[in-house]
């Protein structure tokens, strides 16, 4: 099933690699047909090339939107080499096949993702290309697709080994890529239109554009990939990462989900810090410097810190990061890190150090998905925010200013534990979390036990819950929750509302003294 490879037409947007793929392909006897950018870029290197519009007979129009929409060039990309009648018609039309297509499309992602206008956007939306390689792609019995710079090494490599032609293997594996490009690049269009149009509910188009290969997935057994969806939001997918090996499958979930908690605090109300172990929270504060916010994410669970995902909403500094070496940590992420802090964690050679830039914005509209057997669900992204003018103070007793600061500290926590959430605060640091129980009192018993164990690892004689607020993700169903809060030291609670009993807790609440606000607001993570 080798093919020789005789004439290629070469049509990209991103000319990296360009030219000297068009020497060797020369210098192999390969004739190239290329497009207007494309062809001037070869003929001023010299090499030997025919404009695509001297085979179709018609110039490029309407401002390059019709180029290589013609039937010399799909009857070429799509003639069965071994089928009579195709052959036929390639003699009756003149004909020539094209055995190589070499295609990247208009950056269509990359223009967007710079808040490109309407208009613009529109215009980097790529017609003929994708046609041209779904054309390709569908006859790799005969034809090889080229859709990505970083083939080209691959497609010399293939045709020095086989004397100038492709072997099957070889062309299906392009055409299953010139696919997923194809599908990723629609799903771009489409989630681009679904976002400026702003329609309720969001189409989603699912599909991404493979980013890396992963070592294995969840297990060493799982094999794994990580794949973007071209948005160039700032995260995990689009950080720089500085030192350290390769994230693996849990670290780059985990890095988001510290990420986008991380996030939820404007660095104008101080410096925070996150630290995360299995997708959860195990430490956040927001504090007066970078470094006391660490060192007070890291006492509300030292134990579980170790091997951590640290994210922080501020430049990590030299003081955070010698802090930070004290104990081995995953994965440190910051919207920038100074010289001094690179130098220090160049000692440790392998924390992954990734700047981000910027912080993703929390409140910015897109959604979520979820993979089930047989489908996905998507859903709106949990962008809720709660401000002090929405909270409905419910008990006789309404919060102090230092609780409500608190209160509404825990709840922006809250959101990003897994349900059922429960979050014990003291002066801008968790002090015990609660998270991913199947029933709410559990949960509300877990992090006040917590609570308790770091105040004999510190040697306190109380342990920090005296004193303390807490927020809970969602309803206390019962009023058995909250008694297990107001014995562990709570003062002030705030959650959603919303129970059969509500009643109950509210009077259980004021029978021990406690305020407690409703925000109106679920935030269920599962
Ligand atoms: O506007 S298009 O959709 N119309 C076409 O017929 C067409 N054919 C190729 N864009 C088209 N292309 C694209 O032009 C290719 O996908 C490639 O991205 C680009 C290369 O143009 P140039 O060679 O002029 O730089």
């Amino acid at each position: 099933q080798l093919v020789d490879l005789k004439r290629a037409l070469i049509s990209v947007s991103d000319k990296t690699g360009l030219l000297e793929l068009g020497k060797a392909l020369a210098d192999r006897g390969v004739e190239l047909l290329s497009t207007g950018g494309s062809a001037k870029a070869l003929r001023d290197a010299r090499l030997p090339v025919t404009d695509v519009a001297d085979v179709t007979g018609f110039p490029e129009m309407m401002d390059g939107r019709v180029k290589t929409l013609h039937p010399k060039v799909h009857g070429g990309l799509l003639a069965l080499r071994d089928n009579p009648e195709h052959l036929a018609a390639m003699q009756e039309h003149g004909i020539a096949g094209i055995d190589l297509l070499v295609v990247n499309l208009y950056p269509f992602e990359a223009t967007v993702a710079k808040g490109a206008d309407y208009d613009t956007a529109i215009e980097n939306i790529d017609i003929g290309g994708p046609a041209m390689i779904r054309a390709a792609a569908k006859n790799h019995g005969f034809v090889s697709v080229v859709t990505d710079t970083e083939d080209y090494d691959a497609l010399l490599q293939e045709l020095d080994a086989n004397g100038g032609a492709t072997g099957y293997e070889f062309r299906q594996k392009l055409a299953l890529n010139a696919y997923a490009r194809t599908a990723a690049y629609d799903a771009a269009v489409s989630n681009w239109l679904a976002n400026t149009l702003d329609v309720t509910p969001r189409r989603k188009a699912v599909a991404g554009t493979l980013a890396q290969t992963l070592r294995y997935g969840e297990n060493p057994h799982q094999s794994a990939a990580f794949y973007t969806d071209g948005q160039a939001r700032p995260g995990v997918a689009t950080a720089v990462q500085h030192q350290g090996k390769e994230l693996s499958y849990n670290n780059i979930n985990d890095t988001d989900a510290a990420v986008e908690l991380v996030a939820e605090f404007d660095p104008k109300n101080g410096p925070a810090c996150v630290i995360v172990k299995h997708a959860n929270p195990c430490g956040v504060s927001q504090g007066a410097s970078l470094v006391g916010a660490y060192q007070a994410a890291f006492q509300c669970d030292q134990t579980s810190a170790f091997g951590g995902i640290i994210a922080l909403n501020q430049t990590l500094d030299g003081p955070t990061a010698s802090e930070i070496c004290k104990i081995f940590t995953e994965v440190v992420i910051a919207p920038d890190a100074d010289e001094e802090a690179k130098k220090i964690f160049a000692q440790k050679k392998n924390l992954r150090l990734l700047t981000m830039g910027a912080l993703p914005d929390v409140t910015a509209a897109s959604q979520t998905i979820r993979q089930v057997s047989g489908g996905y669900l998507v859903q709106d992204k949990d962008t809720g925010q709660i401000l002090p003018s929405d909270l409905k103070v419910v008990t006789k007793r309404a919060p102090t200013a230092q609780e409500l600061q608190d209160l509404l500290f825990a709840w922006k926590v809250a959101k990003h534990v897994k349900s059922n959430a429960i979050v014990y605060v003291k002066d801008g640091a968790t002090i015990g979390i609660g998270a991913g129980q199947m029933s709410r009192v559990d949960s509300t018993r877990i992090a006040a036990r917590k609570a308790q164990d770091m105040a004999e690892v510190l040697g306190l004689e109380a342990p920090l819950t005296q004193g303390s607020v807490v927020a809970s993700d969602a309803f206390f169903p019962f009023a058995d929750g909250l008694i297990t809060a107001f014995e562990a030291g709570a003062t002030a609670l705030i959650q959603p509302g919303g129970s059969m009993r509500d009643d109950e807790v509210i009077a259980a609440a004021d029978a021990a003294g406690l305020a407690m606000v409703f925000t109106g607001m679920r935030h269920f993570r599962h």
